[in-house]
């Protein structure tokens, strides 16, 4: 033990153990395909420096996620094009699920979802948007942020959940259905968070959080905000009814800090990352 071991630390890193946590943190801070309002790039750091900040403890699912080894793996380096930030994601993505790692991401906007995601086998990708991002193409771009669920349809290896869209075209809606995606409503979720839990298939679940589902009174600082969404609660208890499902990834996007003077995104962000850090926890140990 040095000082430098004593008194230096690598915050804004969430580490709480080490390469041998079975949680792997990773932040992908890219916006680059943003088309209203950019800025997600600075949401890994500022999401890190909500948690490091919040009690992370959950009383409804009665575990601190303090106590939980996870390994903060940083950013990825900054890249100047989305493919370039696709293959790279794709193999961070790809090595730790290899390792049999659950890896948490920060984003960034929703595209970072795209790698990830297209590395998984033999799961259901949960997502929560008041998007569907199953747009073909948006302002000359068939790869961007309101395309990403789309690309990732349509390479046919995942089942998909959608929860809490609100604000799509009926073509959006229709694809979704063509493709056999189990759509949820925010009204089902509202009325009984069990909801959720009852229309899911057994297989793992991959979750995907964008930030917009929620109403922009409880999260402001996002790219796309949505008036008529979700409250927080709503949004954590229906991932609570979870509790004990096996989960192999998640990841929280589209925060915007620019947009969130009052950091209340960001806040609200970390406790969304802390909740899904408890259940994959759970999903592991029982
Ligand atoms: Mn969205």
């Amino acid at each position: 033990m040095s000082y430098k071991d004593l008194y230096t630390s690598d915050s804004p890193k969430i580490s709480t153990g080490g390469k041998e946590s079975n949680i792997y943190v990773l932040g992908i801070p890219f916006d680059f395909t943003s088309s209203y309002r950019p800025g997600s790039r600075f949401g890994p750091d500022s999401v890190r420096q909500a948690y490091w900040n919040i009690e992370i403890v959950d009383r409804e699912l009665n575990v601190n996620a303090e106590n939980i080894p996870i390994f903060d793996l940083g950013n990825i380096s900054p890249i100047m094009s989305v493919d370039g930030m696709i293959d790279i994601v794709k193999k961070v993505a790809g090595e730790a699920f290899a390792q049999g790692k659950v890896l948490g991401s920060i984003g960034g906007e929703h595209l970072i979802t795209l790698p990830i995601a297209s590395q998984l086998k033999d799961a259901t990708i949960v997502v929560f948007d008041a998007h569907f991002d199953l747009r073909d193409e948006l302002y000359g771009l068939k790869v961007n942020h309101a395309t990403f669920f789309r690309r990732l349809l349509e390479l046919k290896q995942i089942k998909a959940v959608h929860v809490g869209a609100h604000a799509y075209l009926d073509e959006e809606l229709q694809f979704a259905r063509n493709l056999g995606v189990t759509v949820i409503s925010q009204e089902s979720l509202k009325n009984d968070r069990r909801f959720l839990l009852d229309a899911l298939p057994d297989n793992p679940l991959y979750i995907s959080v964008d930030m917009d589902v929620l109403d922009p009174s409880c999260a402001p600082g996002v790219g796309n905000p949505e008036p008529s969404g979700l409250t927080y609660n709503e949004l954590f208890n229906a991932l609570r009814s979870l509790k004990g499902k096996k989960i192999v990834g998640f990841d929280v996007n589209e925060v915007t800090p620019p947009y969130d003077p009052s950091g209340i995104t960001s806040i609200a962000a970390a406790k969304l990352f802390s909740i899904l850090v408890i259940l994959s926890w759970v999903g592991i140990n029982g």
